[in-house]
């Protein structure tokens, strides 16, 4: 009886806590939607991520100031990486979005800051641009 008693407990916490994860999952899946929903551009960084450094200083060039998420000064940063990696297909920071639209990581910004696109989705004119 004990044993019977047992087992339905720990078939219960193991249901508790699956219906915790998939719930905490679906939190940090929608965190990521309504931030690019919210901001026209938006950055999933880590602080001391040289390739993201490279994504801001694109920004920085344009004037545009973009809303970054530092995922290393998080507590959920890791599971918003895996919401974000699940979203665009890819695991690496940084993420750079546009009005919705994602441009991809550093190398993808840089090509599109270079090729005149990023000016033409943020409808802006870019003067120069310099070498980053
Ligand atoms: N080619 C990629 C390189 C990005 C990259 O390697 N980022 C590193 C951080 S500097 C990364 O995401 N590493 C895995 C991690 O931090 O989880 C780009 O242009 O964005």
């Amino acid at each position: 009886m004990a044993t019977r008693r047992s087992i339905f407990s720990l078939s219960a916490i193991a249901v508790t806590l699956m219906a915790a994860s998939l719930c905490s999952a679906s939190s940090e899946s929608a965190f990521v939607k309504k931030t690019i929903a919210s901001h026209n551009i938006v950055i999933f960084s880590k602080s001391y991520c040289p390739y993201c450094r490279r994504a801001k200083a694109v920004f920085k060039e344009l004037k545009q100031v973009p809303y970054v998420v530092e995922l290393d000064e998080r507590d959920d940063g890791r599971n918003i990486q895996d919401a974000l990696g699940e979203i665009v297909g890819r695991r690496t920071v940084p993420q750079v979005f546009i009005n919705g639209k994602h441009i991809g990581g550093s190398d993808d910004t840089v090509e599109a800051y270079e090729s005149g696109e990023l000016a033409k989705l943020l409808g802006i004119v870019a003067e120069h641009k310099d070498d980053l």
